[in-house]
């Protein structure tokens, strides 16, 4: 990884964001010869206001319904001046990702454009007031379900692959190494690239600051977040867990599934170990 930190220091997004983390680790993957687009969103955090940035590479904010749509003409517009060389890269939160952006984004990879687009997905629109998004997961507080969110969240993954789509994975900011190899393998897809990265907000979900890592890492170990990617549609786990961690603990990790009954929690278990051993079966094989 380039060591030269592309992002400056003393950004105003909260103590242990997440987000921040992903942003990191990407600009020491993707390095100078870059071009970032954020959505509004706590991303649009670091590309700034007006003459002011938080990025050392070039930035530009697009519409929340629109960010892929930005990245394939911009990389239409490099190929017209013949600029081979630059990674485009869009981070995205849950809600610009699977909900407002979903139709940019699925009409961006049809066409086939090279580019890597991140999702952080703290799941709910955080920036605006932690408001749900079709990834808050079910059972979750969010201050648009008081009572918790009744609904079962989108599985964005599975719809893109259904699309079909040169390289796709899943990452955590608990696992940033696994992140970075990710990242390093999309930088060199002669086409769409997406990842999809587990990324705990402490002011939404209610946890103190200094514990991202280890709610990122609970996430990952109860099976709840996967992490594997697949190249042309093959599946690759590339964390296999073998002892699977309760899944209680990562609830109880954090306020905002306060509201679940045991009995809520075990079904969920339930649910989560049947799909993530479906997940393990599919190893070295085609998603659909
Ligand atoms: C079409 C449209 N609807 C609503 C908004 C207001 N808005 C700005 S940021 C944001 C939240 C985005 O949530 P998400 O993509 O999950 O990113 P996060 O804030 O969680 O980082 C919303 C709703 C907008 N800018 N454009
Ligand atoms: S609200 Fe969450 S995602 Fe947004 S800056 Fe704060 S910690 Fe990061
Ligand atoms: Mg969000």
């Amino acid at each position: 990884m380039k060591t030269e930190a592309l992002l400056y220091n003393g950004l105003t997004t909260c103590e242990g964001c997440a987000m921040e983390i992903v942003a990191r680790t990407m600009m020491k993957v993707f390095g100078p010869r870059s071009i970032v687009l954020t959505p509004p969103s706590c991303s649009a955090i670091l590309t700034g206001y007006g003459r002011e940035t938080g990025w050392k590479v070039p930035s530009f904010q697009s519409n929340l319904e629109n960010v892929a749509a930005y990245m394939s003409g911009m990389r239409a517009g490099l190929e017209i001046l013949g600029k081979e060389d630059i990674h485009i890269v869009g981070l995205a939160g849950d809600g610009g990702t699977v909900d407002i952006g979903l139709q940019a984004l699925s009409g961006a990879i049809e066409r086939g454009h090279r580019f890597i687009y991140i999702c952080y997905d703290n799941e709910a629109y955080m920036n605006t007031g932690i408001q749900r998004s079709g990834s808050t997961p079910r059972g979750s507080w969010t201050t648009t379900t008081p009572g918790g969110k009744k609904e079962e969240r989108k599985d964005i993954v599975g719809m893109l692959l259904a699309q079909g789509i040169p390289y796709i994975a899943t990452a955590s900011t608990g696992y940033v190494d696994d992140l970075a190899s990710k990242l390093e393998k999309a930088k060199n897809v002669d086409g769409p690239s997406y990842i999809h990265v587990s990324a705990p907000c402490s002011t939404g979900w209610r946890f103190p600051a200094a514990d991202t890592v280890t709610v990122s890492r609970l996430a990952v170990n109860s099976g709840l977040w996967p992490l594997f990617e697949a190249t042309d549609g093959i599946i690759h786990v590339t964390r296999k867990v073998v002892n699977l961690n309760p899944l209680e603990e990562f609830v109880k990790a954090q306020g905002r599934f306060a509201n679940m009954s045991a009995e809520d929690v075990a079904k969920w278990q339930d649910e989560v170990t049947d799909k993530y051993n479906r997940l393990l079966a599919k190893e070295g094989q085609r998603w659909n």
